[in-house]
């Protein structure tokens, strides 16, 4: 066989080889019409697409997009214009057409929607997500717009927007995307503008399709980026936007070289074809756009500054002493300041804790290494927490006008699959997640197929693929499965990681298909003490950590000392839901006074708990949606446009479910024609039968004649009401056929003409 090359030859098995399309699908818009629906085929199509800069693609459900790295003039106001209310088979695919079928489905069906954008680290979910964003504001803005013409809506808009000023709601449900990134997002080896969390965002329509405002929910944000970055890494945008601004740094007392400040100049400072300056005015006019005061933008900025100082706290302790001293107080009053508490005290706190045990309070001493990890756990749950409040405070703003919301489309902008070197607690996490979507998937899958199949009186049982995934679900969430004996051994006295992987390992391996030993690393492979089978791919885990990254615990003084902070400040409202050992006892006191019992706190909770209750919400919120699937795909790791890595390319088709999908249609019957389709295109392989008046009678006649022929298996083809259904495969041979009968005909025809000339 020839190699893509077209220099090299090389010997292949029958099996290793998979069959060609048929040239009238090269280039194909929907790959799901492919008669051979191999991985070589989906590849060649994709491929070839993309070489033409057609980077959106269908495959059955799914809208595939390769990232163009380069600006394409298809996101413009007249091109979206060009795929309103049209479907799908009329325009090329375009993500357009994908939200505007999301949008009628919506009026239609008067059902909510959602839009999952999937893929890896780079791939383009974030761009894709902001496109679509744009779409619905500006569809959800057109009766609006008609409607400034009539008076009497006029009016009723002027009383809408009145607190807003001149902004817009379309313009705020746009701008709360740059307001979050620069807090969200980081500059990675593989993105430069990296989301370091997922999110969902709900746009509101009123019954009339109006827009009529948004929410957004958030998961998993990456903490660690706050206090510590990798090699060619750079922390959140905020941080180097703001040390652009002389104003900003006098008044927080910031020196201008960043690299004074430990927590963000640990790698990279400044990103290729990234203004700070200039994204730092995009930010700050983005939150005027949201609403925010100035004294909230004010307290955000100082929050970001005093956790750069407070980084710069530094300990010491004597030789074979356990106790930590500060070694230079620059940093802790700097911090202390703008967080608006006693420097001596927050220092107090983070050396010499104050615990309750039993009725008393005691000082624990603290060592350098502690503290510098307490130090390090506050700096990163402010931040966290400081982020939590920004989206709830941006929701305060889109949802001022809920009241008139009919349905909404959910927005899902969340990391794909993940398999590292190392894999830890956060690829369990969002591994999981993609687990979960991928079940949704394929049981959305299998509900329309059997819809359809009823709804065409075929009888055939399309089998529920979801439940292929179950197994692997039920290892990580039920009880005694990863996520629990984690919580468990969190409060167990004395447990390890190490404690925790024996259990696990005494209570899956060899009884649970999905777990595994991981094999001993080769080469310089990191280290892993279990594995799981994710359905896309066998994932090695690391579990050095997880007790902690799951406890997550802080100082509970250092927290009450902040606490003591003014009660109107940003830093007081972020840490209403902690509840100390101070408050608690505070709590007493008063419960007791008033004859009250205590009440659980949030502080309690896992980050395991946390993260499995927004992710049970999300999946019974998208349970009562229609999905739309937008799968993004990374074509190289150079950034580069126009070139394709294969075997890069073809591992996410299995990771983000394309693949699978692929393989879920096969086990049914996915090339469908009507019966005036098929009657027309293959008259000439039985044409008395063809020549029924009835579509109907004469596409069963033709199917039987071929059939009694031996020419097509009866197993192959099921009639329905309105169409005849194929398995796969059975196109082509029927394409075959139909080439053959047309050379035929073609050679009796000539022959003819030289018999009569
Ligand atoms: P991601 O969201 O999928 O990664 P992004 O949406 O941030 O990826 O895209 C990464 C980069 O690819 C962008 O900064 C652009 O340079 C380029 N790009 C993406 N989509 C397009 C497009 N439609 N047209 C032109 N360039 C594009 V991550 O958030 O890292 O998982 O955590
Ligand atoms: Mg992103």
């Amino acid at each position: 066989m020839a190699m893509p090359d077209g220099l090299t030859q090389k010997k292949m098995t029958r099996q290793e080889v998979q069959e060609i399309n048929p040239a009238k699908f090269e280039k194909t818009e929907d790959m799901s019409n492919l008669t051979f629906l191999n991985e070589a085929s989906v590849l060649h199509n994709l491929r070839q697409r993309y070489y033409k800069m057609m980077i959106y693609t269908y495959s059955g459900l799914f809208c595939v997009f390769i990232n163009p790295y380069k600006m394409l003039p298809i996101y413009t106001d007249s091109v979206a214009q060009m795929y309103v209310n049209k479907r799908r088979a009329e325009m090329p695919p375009h993500l357009f057409a994908a939200a505007d079928e999301a949008f009628r489905n919506m009026m239609q069906d008067k059902e909510n929607q959602s839009m999952l954008i999937t893929g890896e680290s780079g791939a383009g979910k974030t761009e894709n997500t902001k496109k679509v964003i744009a779409y619905f504001a500006m569809i959800g803005a057109g009766p609006k717009r008609a409607a400034e013409a009539g008076a009497a809506d006029k009016q009723k808009k002027a009383v809408r927007f009145k607190d807003l000023g001149e902004v817009s709601l379309e313009n705020q449900v746009v701008q709360a995307n740059p307001a979050i990134e620069a807090f969200g997002n980081g500059a990675t080896v593989r993105n430069y503008n990296s989301s370091r969390f997922g999110k969902f965002i709900r746009i509101h329509f009123s019954r009339k399709g109006q827009l009529v405002g948004g929410d957004i929910e958030y998961y998993l944000l990456e903490k660690s980026r706050v206090i510590k970055q990798a090699p060619g890494e750079r922390s959140y945008h905020i941080f180097y936007q703001l040390m652009t601004q002389k104003k900003l740094r006098d008044r927080y007392q910031l020196e201008e070289d960043i690299r004074q400040y430990k927590f963000v100049s640990q790698a990279e400072i400044s990103v290729p074809g990234m203004d700070d300056k200039e994204e730092w005015h995009a930010t700050d006019n983005a939150f005027d756009v949201m609403g925010f005061s100035d004294r909230e933008k004010d307290d955000i900025y100082k929050l970001c500054a005093a956790i750069m100082h407070f980084g710069n706290s530094t300990f010491k302790q004597k030789p074979r002493d356990e106790q930590a001293e500060v070694d230079n107080m620059d940093g802790p009053t700097k911090a202390s300041r703008l967080f608006g508490v006693d420097p001596d005290l927050f220092t107090l706190a983070l050396t010499r804790p104050k615990i309750k045990v039993g009725a008393e309070w005691v000082q624990k001493g603290q060592n350098v290494q502690q503290v510098d990890w307490a130090v390090g756990a506050l700096s990163k749950a402010i931040y966290a927490r400081m982020f939590t409040w920004l989206i709830k405070r941006i929701n305060q703003t889109l949802r001022a006008n809920l009241e008139d919301s009919a349905f909404y489309i959910g927005v899902l902008d969340i990391a794909g699959f993940e398999i590292f070197d190392r894999n830890s607690f956060e690829q369990l996490w969002i591994n999981f997640v993609n687990e979960k979507l991928q079940q949704f998937f394929n049981h959305h899958m299998f509900v329309l197929e059997q819809e359809e199949y009823q709804r065409e009186g075929i009888e055939w049982t399309f089998i529920d693929f979801g439940l292929d995934l179950q197994t692997c679900i039920e290892l990580i969430e039920k009880p005694l499965g990863i996520v629990s004996m984690l919580d468990e051994e969190c409060i167990v006295p004395k447990a390890t990681d190490m404690t925790y992987v024996d259990k696990l390992v005494t209570q899956h391996l060899g009884k649970h298909p999905n777990f595994q030993k991981a094999k001993p690393p080769k080469g310089k492979q990191a280290e892993a003490h279990f594995a799981i089978v994710h359905y896309a791919g066998t994932v090695r885990y690391n579990a050095e950590q997880w007790l902690d990254k799951n406890k997550d615990p802080l100082n509970d003084s250092a927290v009450a000392c902040l606490k003591t902070c003014d009660k109107s400040s940003l830093l007081s409202i972020i840490w209403e839901d902690y509840i100390t050992d101070y408050d608690r006892e505070e709590a007493e006191k008063r419960g007791k006074q008033e004859g009250r019992k205590k009440g659980k706190s949030a502080s309690f909770m896992t980050v395991s708990t946390m993260y499995r209750e927004s992710l049970n919400n999300l999946m019974s919120m998208l349970h009562t949606t229609h999905p739309h699937f937008i799968r993004c795909i990374i074509p190289n790791e150079k950034k580069t446009s126009g070139l394709i890595d294969a075997p890069l390319v073809l591992n996410q088709l299995t990771c983000n479910g394309v693949l699978e999908g692929i393989r879920i249609c096969r086990k049914g019957f996915p090339n469908r024609l009507t019966f005036s389709e098929f009657r027309y295109r293959y008259a000439i392989l039985a044409a008395d039968e063809a020549s029924d008046k009835e579509p109907n009678n004469a596409s069963k006649k033709m199917l039987a004649r071929l059939s009694k022929e031996n020419q097509i298996n009866v197993d192959n083809y099921k009639v329905g009401k309105t169409k005849v259904f194929f398995r796969a495969g059975m196109l082509a041979k029927m394409e075959d056929m139909r080439d053959e009968a047309i050379t035929k005909f073609v050679l009796v025809f000539q022959a003819a003409c030289r018999h009569y000339l």
